[in-house]
């Protein structure tokens, strides 16, 4: 008897980009997660963190999330689901004792013991157990001391990260040793390459750990928190990446499920793509160049296909910029919506801006990318990198109070 376990993480239910709404994709990936789950007879689905895009998800993303989880029920899938730095760890836990009974567990934050962490499987005498790790918060890792500087802080991040990790190992190998072992977590890996859509956790990625953390414990390690599926380091401490494309820095993304098989203690790791429910394309040229490739467009894809817009022109001309806005304003026309766009003059006019940007809207801004922003327009900030890191503290520092997201 073997185990076939399915790892996923980053589902970001509730996910918007600018002003389409990712809900249909959403349901197209359920829809295509259990058919997955059946036909493969899959036993254990892992969802490795930010299973909602906010900390407080529309009243429409858990109705999906819950109607998700209400089809998984006669497939017999024990399911763990751990939260992610979108996540609020009271919303993900709010219904845990009672998902607990219908063999799904979740674990929101970081519990108040290391044991509640572990969950064990067993199928006809095949066992294993798994450690679902949420998202370390600052809180939970480091204790604040005054006065230290933004160095002694990240060293403290990372080092708290190792800690706790060395302690869940510690644990496994106190209660489990001889079990095979998977390790869930929700963390920057550094090395791994990241997209434009994944929030910076910890001040910013200087706080990534290196993949030894995890020590030789684990036999898998399933990670959220990266959009791109990837491995770190070793074959077996892998992302499985998010499942659709989040933002147009994802366009060229294979989005993928980690499936293992355990037999034994031997894990067979594979990588089963997703099939695209739509693209995001980007549309590069002259006014001329882009408007044909717009009016050409075939799409093939169950949703509306993407476009973001990047014109250049030699010349500045209010016309150019007149169509830009044209297009963006226009009805999706074979399958393709040009959701953003911008325009470049080679030979501009000394003093106006070189780059015009249209299309964007605020929900596609971090607050610290809009802080970063507003640096930008003052010329007299000097060490804007400090400001930027103070503001960074000030921002996780609401994190963790969890009162904001
Ligand atoms: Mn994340």
């Amino acid at each position: 008897m073997s185990i076939k376990i399915l790892h996923t993480a980053d589902w970001h239910i509730g996910k918007q980009l600018l002003k389409i709404d990712f809900a249909q994709d959403m349901n197209l990936f359920f829809d295509w997660l259990i058919s997955c789950i059946e036909e493969q007879n899959i036993n254990v689905l892992l969802m490795s963190g930010d299973l909602f895009d906010q900390a407080n998800p529309s009243q429409q993303a858990m109705k999906q999330y819950y109607y998700f989880l209400k089809q998984l029920l006669p497939l017999n899938c024990k399911v763990i689901i751990t939260g992610g730095n979108h996540d609020s760890p009271h919303v993900i836990n709010a219904p845990k004792e009672l998902l607990e009974i219908l063999d799904i567990s979740v674990v929101g934050g970081v519990p108040e013991s290391i044991s509640e962490l572990f969950v064990t499987i067993e199928l006809e005498g095949q066992k294993v157990v798994v450690a679902a790790v949420p998202f370390l918060r600052d809180k939970d890792i480091r204790s604040v001391a005054a006065g230290e500087s933004y160095d002694d802080k990240i060293e403290l991040i990372k080092h708290g990260i190792a800690t706790y990790f060395s302690e869940v190992n510690e644990y496994y190998k106190d209660n489990y040793k001889g079990v095979p072992f998977i390790v869930m977590a929700h963390l920057y890996a550094q090395g791994a390459s990241v997209s434009e859509s994944e929030r910076e956790i910890q001040i910013g990625n200087q706080a990534g750990v290196e993949s030894s953390v995890f020590g030789d414990e684990p036999h898998y390690v399933a990670l959220g928190h990266i959009h791109r599926p990837q491995m770190v380091g070793k074959p077996h401490i892998r992302y499985s990446g998010s499942p659709i494309a989040l933002s147009f820095s994802e366009k060229k993304d294979l989005k993928a499920v980690c499936i293992l098989e355990l037999e034994g203690d031997n894990f067979t790791i594979s990588s089963l793509p997703i099939p695209k429910f739509r693209k995001l394309i980007s549309i590069k040229g002259t006014v001329e160049e882009v408007q044909k490739e717009i009016v050409n467009y075939q799409s093939d894809s169950p949703l509306i296909d993407l476009a973001e817009v990047l014109i250049e022109e030699e010349n500045e001309n209010i016309e150019h910029i007149r169509i830009l806005e044209e297009l963006l304003t226009t009805e999706p026309q074979n399958g393709l919506q040009i959701l953003k766009g911008s325009i470049k003059f080679k030979n501009e006019v000394a003093g106006t801006s070189k780059l015009l940007t249209k299309g964007e809207d605020i929900n596609d801004f971090s607050p610290v990318q809009m802080f970063e922003k507003r640096l930008e327009q003052d010329d007299s900030i000097e060490n804007s990198r400090d400001f930027v890191n103070a503001f960074k503290e000030i921002m996780e520092a609401l994190q963790s109070s969890d009162s904001i997201d």
